[in-house]
């Protein structure tokens, strides 16, 4: 697939995905699981931000995710607006065992929509799907909200592992698909305009951006660092 110019094909893609959900649905450890295949039983609140790079082979491209993990609890949160800063991926993540976990996810789309553009690739995680005899949200019930908000949906468990590398896997692929059907779009406006790109490292999705009405592209329109 052509990407950019011969040299910039060598180039890095590095997408930032944001982990959000209340406190204790398994962020931390979805993320430890997907990044080290490691799990822990009795881990504490996360404070401030931290985040992991992790690779993915994605159609035979090697594509960095550097995924980023903040507490559900306000009072262990960075600031908001820089967490979500140029984020073109979200796991919106509750627990299956705890309904009031799903109860708030209307709440972290908000935050999700305010803090970040629109188009943001965004998954439902319904996790700890180990936990089947305390289910309180149904797998169903986690479609229709998924398909409702249209979102992509998966459940999890991070400790047993099932689909944990599928749900970032979804993510990542799509943002990958969406850059790549705009970067074929953009080939005519780079010509006319060749500042629009950035340097193609940090991938902002604003699809919209880059088909405005007048033709003209606009730097950081579609792909910024
Ligand atoms: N049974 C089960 N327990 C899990 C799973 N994922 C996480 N846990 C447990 O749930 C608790 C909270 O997990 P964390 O990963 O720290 O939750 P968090 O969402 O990062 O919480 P905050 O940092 O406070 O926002 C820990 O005791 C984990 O061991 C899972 O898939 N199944
Ligand atoms: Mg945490």
């Amino acid at each position: 697939m052509a990407f950019y110019s011969e040299e910039e094909q060598t180039e890095d893609y590095l997408f930032k995905i944001v982990l959000i959900g209340d406190s204790a649905v398994g962020k931390s450890n979805l993320l430890a699981r997907f990044a080290r295949d490691e799990f822990y039983p009795n881990s504490k609140s996360t404070i401030g931000v931290e985040f992991q790079t992790q690779k993915l082979d994605i159609n035979g491209k090697e594509v960095k995710a550097q995924i980023w993990d903040t507490a559900g609890q306000e009072r262990f949160r960075a600031v908001t607006s820089a967490y979500y800063r140029g984020a073109v991926g979200a796991l919106v993540v509750y627990d299956i065992s705890r309904r009031q976990t799903f109860d708030s996810i209307g709440r972290w789309l908000n935050e999700l929509h305010t803090h970040s553009d629109m188009n943001v690739v965004t998954i439902l995680v319904g996790n700890k799907s180990d936990l089947q005899d305390a289910r309180e949200v149904s797998t169903a019930e986690g479609k229709d909200l998924a398909e409702a908000q249209g979102l992509f949906f998966i459940e999890t468990s991070a400790l047993d592992s099932s689909n944990v590398t599928s749900a970032f896997q979804t993510v990542v692929r799509e943002i990958y698909n969406i850059l790549s059907r705009k970067v074929i779009q953009s080939q005519e406006l780079k010509k006319q305009d060749p500042t629009w790109m950035g340097n193609g490292k940090t991938v902002v999705l604003q699809a919209d951006g880059i088909q405005e009405a007048d033709g003209q592209a606009k730097k950081g329109g579609c792909c910024s660092s």
